[in-house]
């Protein structure tokens, strides 16, 4: 842990159809009239034009925890109690919690990505989400993230084993960040550093290092609102615009 707080952009992506393992685990615990919302949180507002998918780490425990009385969140519990701090949720204190969730039985879920390209997309797994980081949810952007990159690739190559539809991982990488060397710069990184799977932990270091660095020094926005502006300056107004429109809110830890 850093001395510096983290500054998070939490998104809310809202469930449009749950898988059936999450139906099944969440029969008669959330009212009809709810919305449900999975919120990751992100460092790199500036890219959610490209999101593909959102991870969960299947072994997890997630919580449904209710933001107000019409929207329920589910996030990590620890995310939960610093949210109640930070005055997120609508009463004071920790929210209510709903239900209990699987992170696995949450695999499949259909949800809503704001600002992507692709504005439907599921929910699928990524072993190495830490519970302690964040809320435990985390939104796949594989064209400047050489770890989303690395594991989309990896469940598009194996969907069978990680229980999947290959369709589900197979959503087109659309370039959204223009730097001196790529305008894919994660699938770039990873080629060049000869990354094979996600299980390449020290290479993947070192290109998430690379990528974060390129990306927000030198990239430049080549889509959206934004588009032609420097990733530094298009950042904090990519975020603001999210959060001015309820798609997110301000985390930090
Ligand atoms: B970032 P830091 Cl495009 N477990 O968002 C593992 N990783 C997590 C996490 C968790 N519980 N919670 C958040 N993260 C990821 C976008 C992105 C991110 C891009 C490029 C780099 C990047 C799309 N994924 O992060 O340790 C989230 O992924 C590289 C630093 O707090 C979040 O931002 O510095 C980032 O890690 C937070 O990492």
């Amino acid at each position: 842990e850093g001395v510096l707080p983290q500054e998070y952009t939490a998104l809310k992506l809202k469930v449009l159809e749950w898988a059936p393992t999450a139906a099944d685990a969440l029969k008669g615990k959330i009212p009809e009239d709810a919305s449900v919302f999975l919120c990751p949180a992100t460092l790199r507002p500036e890219t959610m034009y490209g999101q593909v998918c959102c991870f969960v780490g299947p072994s997890l425990t997630y919580g449904v925890f209710k933001a107000s009385e019409k929207e329920y969140f589910v996030i990590t519990e620890r995310a939960a109690k610093n949210m109640a701090y930070q005055g997120v949720f609508e009463k004071e204190g920790i929210p209510e919690k709903a239900a209990d969730i699987q992170g696995s039985d949450l695999i499949g879920t259909l949800i809503h990505a704001p600002l992507s390209f692709h504005s439907q997309v599921r929910v699928l797994p990524m072993d190495s989400v830490l519970a302690t980081k964040g809320t435990g949810v985390v939104t796949s952007v594989p064209s400047d993230s050489p770890d989303d990159y690395a594991m989309i690739t990896e469940l598009a190559k194996k969907p069978e084993f990680y229980g999947i539809k290959k369709e589900w991982a197979e959503l087109e990488i659309v370039p959204i960040i223009q730097t001196p060397t790529s305008d894919l710069l994660a699938p770039h990184l990873v080629k060049k550093l000869k990354i094979a799977s996600p299980k390449d932990a020290k290479q993947l270091l070192e290109a998430k290092e690379l990528a974060y660095k390129e990306g927000f020094y030198q990239g430049v926005m080549k889509v959206g609102e934004f588009k032609g502006e420097k990733v530094e300056v298009a950042k904090p107004k990519v975020r603001d615009h999210l959060i001015k429109n309820k798609d997110a809110f301000a985390y930090s830890e």
